[in-house]
């Protein structure tokens, strides 16, 4: 699942340009991800990822690094810029609205960081409900980094850089969804 994310340079100065080389195999990705019931009509969703990427050197081949978000059904697809690749976890209904929510993790240009959005699908389109960055991805649990407190409650853990200790520190954001 995490095979993407195998190796992370810090391509802090990679350009936003197209630099295809000629002959530079370009790897599509357009993977699955079973997400419970995302609009509460009782029908299972399914999140599709896609995105193509280059690995030697790494680089996203779209302009503007666009990784594509689509779904089973009728629910309309998004898009995020500026990714290096993405990825979809199911996590429960935190908002009181009988639909599953969405987390996603996109991987950024800077090193180790990636950045989460919690999704929901609202009055026929995609809000967000809270978002933050991570450090690292290895072999983690994503669900745990979201803790119900009550209907509409949460709390998403994500991890601030402490700039005296230079190091990351996980720090709760308790989200309020009313
Ligand atoms: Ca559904
Ligand atoms: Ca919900």
């Amino acid at each position: 699942m995490f095979i993407l994310y195998g190796s992370c340079t810090g391509k802090a100065g990679v350009q936003a340009s197209k630099r295809v080389n000629p002959g530079t195999p370009v790897e599509h990705y357009h993977r699955e991800y079973p997400m419970g019931d995302l609009n509460n009509d009782k029908v299972q969703d399914t999140a599709v990822v896609v995105f193509d990427m280059m690995y030697d050197p790494e680089e996203c081949v779209d302009p503007l690094c666009k990784v594509e978000i689509r779904f089973s059904g009728t629910l309309p697809s998004f898009t995020m810029d500026m990714s290096m690749g993405a990825f979809a976890v199911k996590t429960e209904d935190l908002n009181n609205d009988s639909a599953n929510e969405l987390l996603l993790i996109s991987r950024t240009w800077e090193g180790m960081w990636n950045r989460v959005y919690v999704k929901s699908f609202k009055n026929k389109k995609w809000e967000t409900l809270a978002e933050g960055k991570i450090f690292g991805i290895d072999d983690e649990d994503f669900e745990n980094r979201i803790v119900k407190k009550g209907p509409n409650e949460f709390i998403l853990v994500v991890d601030e850089y402490n700039t005296e200790t230079t190091e990351y520190v996980r720090t709760d954001k308790t989200i309020k969804t009313k």
